[in-house]
């Protein structure tokens, strides 16, 4: 099918229902869109206090605005009387769309390409369900299910299309790392050390890993950015609070709290560590496009439906890889979603840090093989809708 060649419309909706992984996808999506494929996004976000916390430049209360080419509408309980709906409606993650919304898409002269992006897993069956779809039960309309994923028959992974360039770029450059540690008003990086981003929900292994690293022997810069993670990294430091901003150390330990920064600083953060620990969804994609060791707490769910989702990732991420490095990394990955036992894995998994260096390394390119999401979502829309209007 040859690519859409001429600018769509797209309506992006994005209910936030918590941290920000929801519009931090979507966020990423309209931009990739936007930028890359020349598409015109409308972006319907419920709650701009979020989206404000990963893009500063969002005014939290503004009904409509325009920011990096992207029309932001909050999507308040109405919807404006001139909100036509586009060439393409994607809702994501499940959201609902808002009733007049669906019955306007019912009246368009062409219905709209509806697409519902679904979360990414690593499970196979998605492979069976990317593409399927479903009739509305009401309207003569019909969604179609786009599943993210790492096999070829899914809708891929977002990724923007110089991403790995530019990380490799900026890895090369260890000045580069230097002065943006000094940004954050840190020292310039220590050759010696090892450096570690820590982003994470609640987690009780905090502590101990914390207290492991103060005892050394190797120095740790350990770097937080505001979020969950700092309850558990106050009470097992010295109990006072903590923001960003500040600091602490204890024997080989330096630890930094950081703001929470926009979304391409954020990647500059990953891009600029040894080791990063991640979470959700977002992060841990942008930890994988960094091409270091990494660390996942995954998103727990109710079910325990989380710890299938781990392991089919952890299978295969680490397919070729030999028995004792993959060993490692799912010893970690466990113990820290567990939240115990986290030293002795640490310890198996610092043992085999060259080795996942040179797999993480490579990883991004054998994720991206068959183009990322921006582009495999174009080329489906293109099936969808073959000519202009
Ligand atoms: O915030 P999260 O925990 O989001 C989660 C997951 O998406 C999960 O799948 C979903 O069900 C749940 O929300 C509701 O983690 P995630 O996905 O990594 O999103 C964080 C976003 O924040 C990501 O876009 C990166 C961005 N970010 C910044 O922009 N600046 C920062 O300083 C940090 C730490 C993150």
């Amino acid at each position: 099918m040859p690519p859409v060649t001429f600018p769509l419309s797209w309506d992006i909706f994005c209910n936030v229902i918590d941290n920000y992984g929801d519009i931090g996808v979507t966020w990423r999506l309209a931009r990739q869109l936007t930028h890359e494929h020349a598409q015109r996004v409308r972006l319907w976000v419920d709650d701009l206090h979020s989206f404000a916390r990963l893009c500063p430049g969002i005014s939290p209360n503004l009904a409509r605005q325009d920011y990096r080419g992207i029309e932001v509408l909050h999507w308040g309980e109405e919807l404006p009387a001139d909100a036509l709906p586009g060439d393409v409606v994607l809702d994501a993650f499940g959201c609902t769309l808002p009733e007049d919304f669906l019955m306007a898409m019912t009246r368009c002269r062409r219905a709209p390409v509806w697409i519902n992006l679904e979360y990414l897993t690593a499970e196979d069956w998605v492979d069976c369900c990317h593409g399927m779809v479903s009739p509305h039960q009401k309207y003569d309309l019909t969604r179609h299910f786009f599943f993210p994923g790492f096999s070829a028959r899914t809708g891929g992974i977002i990724a923007e299309r110089d991403i790995e360039v530019e990380a490799r770029r900026w890895q090369q450059q260890p000045e580069l790392k230097s002065e943006f540690l000094q940004s954050l008003g840190l020292p310039a990086r220590d050759p010696e050390a090892l450096y570690v981003s820590l982003f994470a929900y609640e987690n009780p292994a905090i502590g101990e890993l914390l207290r492991h690293w103060a005892a050394g022997p190797q120095r740790v810069v350990c770097l937080i950015p505001e979020g969950r993670i700092l309850g558990d990294v106050c009470a097992s430091l010295t109990g006072q609070p903590l923001s960003a901003g500040d600091s602490y150390q204890s024997g080989a330990l330096s630890l930094h709290i950081l703001p929470f920064s926009d979304q391409d600083s954020y990647d500059r953060l990953l891009w600029s560590c040894d080791v990063n620990f991640v979470r959700g969804e977002d992060s841990f994609v942008r930890a994988q496009l960094a091409g270091k060791p990494m660390v996942w707490h995954i998103y727990p769910q109710e079910d325990s439906a989380h710890w299938v989702k781990l392991d089919a990732f952890c299978t295969r991420y680490l397919q070729g890889v030999a028995p004792e490095v993959q060993q490692a990394m799912l010893a970690l990955n466990h113990a820290w979603n567990h939240g115990q036992s986290i030293v002795p894995a640490w310890r198996q998994f610092i043992d085999k840090r060259l080795e996942l260096e040179i797999h993480a390394a490579e990883w991004p390119r054998t994720m991206l093989a068959g183009g990322n999401l921006a582009t495999r979502l174009m080329d489906f829309v293109s099936a969808q809708r073959p000519t202009p209007v």
